[in-house]
C-alpha cells in the first residue's frame, strides 16, 4: 500500500518515516515506519515528504516529493543534505567549547543561498565568558542578523516563542548545546546529550543522527518542531558560485564592482575594495578570509 509520510530521522541508509494524512502527521505509534530507499539511492533528508510502501512498521521509500527548500553542505565532491522543508535555521554558538566564526559565517551563507530565514543563538549565557562572545557577535547584529541570547539549562523562553508552529533546524559545532535546547523545548524529546570533555575525549559527537522532535507530541504535525543534527566542524559550500557566496556577506556585497579588476579574488590584487575596507580591522579581515576560503573552494565556474 502506498502511503505518504515525513522523514523524521535519518540514520545512514535507514530512515524513520511518520505517516501523514492531508499534510498532518499521524500521532500514533502505528504510523511510524522504519524505511530504506528503493534502489539504495542516497537522496533522502530529514524533513522530506515521501511516498512509501509500508506494512507493519517497515517500509521502502519510493519517491521523494518536491522540496520547498533544503540545506546542504559540500566539501569538494562530497555532499550532505542536512534537512529539507524548513522554516528556520538556528545556528547555535556558545562560549565553550571555542566557537568557530568561520562555521557561523558559512552556515549563514548556506541559509541565505537556500532562501531560509536564519537566527544566531548564543547559548550558555549563564557562563562568564558569554559577554565576550556577545560582544564579538555585535558585528553580526550590525549586519542585520538577529542574535538571541539564552541558556538551555536556565532559560530559553525567547526561543520558545520563535519556534512555535514552525519547523526549525539546529546546526552548529559539537557541544554547543543543540540537543540540550531540544530537550528544553520539545517535551518527551530526551535527545542524548553529553558533557563536552567526555564527548571530545572519545573523539565522537554525541548526536550521530538527524531527528525531528515535535513541539507538541499530541499534534506532531501542527505545533511545529525542532530538528536536531550532529555537530559540524566545517560547512563547505563548494556547490555555490563565487557571486552567490558574496551575497551571504552583506558588508562585502555592497562593495561589488569597486575593485580595480572585475575578476578580483581579493587576495593580492592592487586596488581591491574589499581589502581596503577590511584593512586593519581584525573582524573584517576574518570575515574576508571566510569569504575568500569559500570562493576558492567553489567547484562551479565563475560567471563574470
Ligand atoms: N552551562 C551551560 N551548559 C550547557 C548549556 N546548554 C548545554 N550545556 C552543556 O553542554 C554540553 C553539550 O551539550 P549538548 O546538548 O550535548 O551539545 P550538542 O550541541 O547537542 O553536541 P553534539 O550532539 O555533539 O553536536 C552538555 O554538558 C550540556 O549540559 C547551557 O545553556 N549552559
Ligand atoms: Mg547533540
Ligand atoms: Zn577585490
Amino acid at each position: 500500500m502506498v502511503r505518504i509520510g515525513r522523514v523524521i530521522a535519518t540514520y545512514g541508509r535507514h530512515y524513520d518515516v511518520q505517516e501523514q494524512r492531508a499534510g498532518i502527521l499521524l500521532p500514533d505509534a502505528s504510523a511510524l515506519f522504519q524505511c530504506v530507499r528503493r534502489g539504495k539511492r542516497h537522496d533522502v533528508a530529514c524533513g522530506d515528504v515521501v511516498e512509501f510502501e509500508g506494512a507493519t512498521g517497515r517500509g521502502v521509500i519510493e519517491t521523494v516529493l518536491p522540496r520547498r527548500n533544503w540545506l546542504y553542505r559540500a566539501d569538494g565532491q562530497r555532499e550532505k543534505m542536512l534537512a529539507s522543508n524548513l522554516d528556520l535555521v538556528l545556528v547555535v554558538l556558545a562560549p565553550e567549547p571555542t566557537p568557530s566564526e568561520a562555521l557561523l559565517s558559512h552556515a549563514l551563507v548556506a541559509a541565505q543561498s537556500a532562501g531560509i530565514e536564519a537566527r544566531i543563538i548564543l547559548n550558555k549565557n549563564d557562563l562568564a565568558q558569554a559577554g565576550d562572545l556577545s560582544q564579538a557577535l555585535n558585528y553580526y547584529r550590525l549586519l542585520g542578523y538577529c542574535v538571541l541570547e539564552m541558556s538551555a539549562l536556565e532559560n530559553c523562553a525567547a526561543l520558545r516563542a520563535l519556534v512555535s508552529q514552525r519547523v526549525s533546524l539546529l546546526v552548529g559545532q559539537s557541544g554547543m548545546g543543540k540537543s540540550t535546547l531540544v530537550n528544553a523545548l520539545a517535551p518527551q524529546a530526551r535527545a542524548h546529550t553529553n558533557t563536552i570533555s567526555e564527548a571530545l575525549d572519545s573523539g565522537r559527537h554525541t548526536t550521530t543522527f538527524t531527528r525531528y522532535y515535535p513541539l507538541d507530541p499530541a499534534q506532531p504535525g501542527s505545533g511545529g518542531g525542532l530538528i536536531d543534527s550532529p555537530g559540524l566542524q566545517a560547512f563547505g559550500l563548494s556547490y555555490l558560485r563565487p557571486e552567490q557566496i558574496v551575497q551571504g556577506f552583506p558588508e562585502f556585497e555592497r562593495l561589488l564592482g569597486q575593485c580595480r579588476f572585475a575578476n578580483c579574488r581579493h587576495l593580492t590584487e592592487p586596488d581591491c575594495a574589499f581589502r581596503a575596507w577590511a584593512r586593519d580591522d581584525t573582524q573584517r579581515l576574518a570575515r574576508l578570509g571566510y569569504l575568500v576560503q569559500l570562493q576558492a573552494a567553489s567547484t562551479v565556474k565563475r560567471h563574470l
